[in-house]
């Protein structure tokens, strides 16, 4: 373990302020806590140093318990969409993207610092990062700020130092779900974050219920499962963008009950005029989601344990929205199923086989 903290350059994070007078914090996909906490961490460091910078979110947060975890923490943050990114450009030299796989905003907008702990999709060779670290070896990013913390502690007050650490608390908290899978390097990262954490937020954020709605797509989501074997597959339904992060929280309660290995939540997610299938991975099996989401969709990202992606049905016009549901879900059930047996190692493409069944009801 030491010789993998011993690996780390941390010296990137002073060139970085030295170099640049400005730069936007991009979260991209959905703003859980370990990518808030890290973009947290960045944005003190930046302002300690007189260098300009602002948290930018690309997707609304929609999970109650993360709301509550950026107003607690002071999280500052605004909400942009893709068209924004232009702005971003004007405004500053360059941005930082943690905590994500494919760091790439825009082409001609600089990315200075990619951090992540997913394998990163492949980068066209024009496209430049100043600093790219990746660790595998680190069940999040909360884990490699919390070790930056540690090397800059005389940069921050001690207020700023409690809300850092009980924000890594919390993001290693729930990428490991619920400090269930922790590694060595965690263990000694939780030493330190608990001398400094506060416990009482992190309660509070946990007592959080789910509401009567997320109540009710549990309910359904147990009332329309499949289940090969240990792995279960099962749909909320059709929702509403905002109500999104719902098939993770439910995912998290369905890998709990034992015996299941692989639970798959899906939704059909109406955004303004088009919409997205949106799947939630959990697993207790080690070594399987990167492949498993590599060989099905093109667009998703996964850590050891936990993992999600995204069909986009762009190509969808004029569908009844419960038929449509109904293609998805069975779609993804038949290649789940074959990929359960698979001895061939065979790619199936989920957005092909569902276009391919959406065609052929239209003729
Ligand atoms: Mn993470």
């Amino acid at each position: 373990m030491d010789n993998i903290i011993k690996k780390i350059d941390f010296s990137f994070l002073d060139k970085i302020v030295k170099k640049y007078k400005n730069l936007a914090i991009v979260i991209k996909g959905s703003p859980d806590p370990d990518a808030l906490a890290g973009s947290f961490f960045l944005y003190k460091f930046f302002t300690f140093h007189n260098l300009k910078s602002n948290i930018y979110l690309l997707s609304e947060l929609s999970l109650k318990q993360n709301i509550m975890f950026v107003e607690v923490l002071d999280i500052p943050f605004c909400k942009i969409n893709m068209d924004g990114i232009a702005r971003l450009k004007e405004e500053y030299e360059g941005y930082v993207i943690v905590d994500f796989k494919n760091p790439i905003l825009d082409n001609d907008f600089k990315c200075v610092l990619h951090i992540d702990h997913h394998i990163p999709m492949d980068i066209p060779d024009d496209f430049k990062i100043d600093y790219q670290i990746i660790i595998e070896e680190f069940s999040s990013i909360s884990t490699f700020f919390t070790l930056a913390l540690k090397l800059h502690f005389d940069k921050f007050t001690e207020p700023d130092i409690r809300k850092l650490a009980t924000g890594f608390y919390y993001g290693l908290y729930t990428d490991t779900n619920s400090l269930s899978m922790i590694n060595a390097i965690d263990e000694e990262v939780l030493v330190f974050l608990k001398k400094y954490y506060n416990s009482f937020i992190i309660e509070q954020i946990n007592e959080i219920s789910f509401s009567e709605y997320e109540v009710q797509l549990f309910t359904k989501a147990i009332f329309s499962k499949v289940k090969i074997e240990d792995w279960v597959i099962s749909s909320v339904g059709v929702i509403n963008e905002l109500n999104r992060d719902s098939i993770a929280l439910i995912a998290d309660l369905f890998i709990k009950r034992k015996p299941i290995n692989l639970v798959l939540i899906s939704a059909l997610i109406k955004k303004e005029d088009s919409y997205i299938f949106d799947v939630s991975i959990r697993t207790t099996i080690e070594n399987i989601l990167d492949s498993l989401i590599k060989d099905i969709a093109k667009n998703g990202g996964a850590s050891t344990f936990k993992g999600a992606f995204q069909i986009n049905l762009g190509f969808v016009e004029n569908a009844q929205v419960e038929e449509l549901h109904d293609i998805c879900f069975d779609n993804l059930v038949k290649v789940i199923r074959i990929k359960k047996d698979d001895t061939h190692n065979l790619k199936l493409n989920l957005k092909e086989a569902i276009q391919e069944e959406f065609r052929s009801l239209l003729k």
